[in-house]
């Protein structure tokens, strides 16, 4: 057995009829326990219409769960679902094990990957708010598993009612405090972005899920920039969430064509609300994208759950009028065809290993932001006498007359200038 695992477990499942990515869902939740070092000896799983409201799964299995604890000395069951506050209490009634659900896994990987300031704090936050309603629970976890546990709260021992909320205002004032801190932090990397914005130039974001080589991909593409002074590679890991912190490099084109690439955090199944919220003001960063790469793990048998699964998030997001690359990554892995449906296109495959198609990649970037152009005339306004100067540099302003009301100018703009200075056209 691996030396870093700690703890056993076992996983339990509701297979709702129907429910084509179960399967899917169970071996990613194998996966999220394997990135905390446990290891699961056993699942369980139950084929309901929807879970047990009160229990999630029957309470004759929960009987039956009870029992394989004992057999298989599980150090804790993680449940496949998010449990609610109530359910949670009950399960703890009858199981005398630690208890996590998807959620926990996640935020406990979250947990131990968070590196700066920022994503520390976002995590923290998150996880205090999936804990705050659970506080009951968790002290019956607590209580049983002599504190600590993965699933902690940070809930200090005791009982009876004024001990909880006590836990429960220390946890209110720490929330409180970390969104003071976070807004501050925030704050900062707001002027950044501004002035990144302010530079006009655009933007491309890799999106998709955990593990997939979005960091590899933005290391590849790192190599075509004739930049060096912002190219510092992104860090890369064959392991669940390597990413937690948004990092945007600048790529210079041989054409002298400028773009900032995004790295991201990696989605998966899921994904607690809590996270997205917490993440929000990272991952903002997708939503302001000229152009969404969206990396897939071709070589993962989950390929497709995992597309959607990354669709899926992006929509929360917002993102869904962004246009998407599909890029097919690890083609190196992959020993047979792949069949990818029509639906996901545009598409490009590539492999960061071999170096393929990586310089396709780079065109299609090329030709998307900087190929359409448009051929308009615009009124500044005097008092925008800033956004002339910015289409000197970055546009190719063809005449010029002062006016009254104004400069006007003809200018040939790429789709991004266009989109940006549309509303001082006078003319097409
Ligand atoms: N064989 C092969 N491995 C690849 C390729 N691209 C990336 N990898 C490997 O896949 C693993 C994950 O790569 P990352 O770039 O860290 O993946 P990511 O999408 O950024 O993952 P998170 O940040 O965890 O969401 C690493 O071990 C990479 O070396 C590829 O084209 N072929
Ligand atoms: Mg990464």
């Amino acid at each position: 057995m691996d030396e870093l695992i700690k703890s056993t477990a076992i996983l339990v499942g509701v297979y709702t009829h129907n429910d084509k990515e179960f399967y899917y869902e169970m071996e990613e939740l194998k996966g999220l326990a394997e990135a905390c070092c446990i290891d699961p000896v056993y699942q369980l799983t139950q084929t309901l219409d929807h879970p047990n409201n009160s229990t999630y799964i029957g309470s004759g299995k929960l009987i039956e769960l009870q029992e394989k604890v004992e057999l298989f000395e599980a150090d804790c069951v993680i449940f496949n679902d998010e449990l609610s506050p109530a359910v949670l209490n009950n399960i703890a009634e009858i199981l005398s094990c630690e208890i996590l659900d998807r959620t926990m896994l996640i935020l406990e990987i979250f947990k131990t990957r968070a590196k700066t300031k920022e994503a520390c704090l976002q995590v923290e936050l998150a996880n205090l708010k999936y804990m705050l309603p659970r506080l009951i629970g968790a002290r019956k976890n607590l209580s049983r598993t002599g504190g600590g546990g993965s699933g902690g709260t940070g809930a200090r021992r005791g009982s009876g009612e004024t001990a909880l909320e006590l836990d429960r205002r220390i946890i209110e004032n720490r929330i409180s405090h970390i969104r003071e801190e976070l807004a501050e932090v925030v704050k900062s990397r707001y002027i950044t972005r501004s002035l990144r914005k302010k530079n006009n130039t655009p933007s491309v974001a890799l999106a998709g899920y955990t593990n997939a080589g979005k960091s590899t991909t933005i290391n590849s593409l790192l190599k075509y920039s004739k930049d060096q002074i912002d190219n510092k590679e992104v860090f890369v890991k064959d392991m669940l969430f390597a990413t937690l912190e948004t990092s945007t490099r600048r790529i210079k084109l041989e054409n002298n064509h400028e773009f900032l690439l995004t790295d991201t955090v990696g989605f998966v199944n899921k994904l607690p609300h809590h996270l997205i919220e917490a993440f929000k003001s990272t991952l903002e960063e997708v939503t302001e994208a000229s152009l969404i790469i969206h990396v897939i793990d071709a070589s993962s048998p989950f390929v497709e759950e995992q597309i959607k699964t990354t669709i899926d998030v992006l929509n929360k997001l917002g993102c869904s009028n962004i246009p998407v690359l599909y890029c097919f990554n690890k083609i190196d892995l992959v020993k047979n065809e792949i069949f990818i449906p029509t639906s996901y296109s545009p598409m490009i495959k590539i492999s960061n290993q071999n170096n393929d198609g990586i310089n396709e990649l780079i065109n299609y970037i090329d030709n998307t932001l900087f190929t359409k152009s448009y051929s308009v005339t615009l009124l500044i306004p005097y008092d925008k006498g800033n956004i002339y100067n910015i289409l000197k540099e970055k546009a190719n302003v063809e005449n010029t007359e002062y006016l009254e009301n104004g400069i006007k100018c003809k200018v040939i703009l790429s789709e991004h200038l266009y989109n940006i200075y549309k509303e001082y056209i006078k003319e097409e």
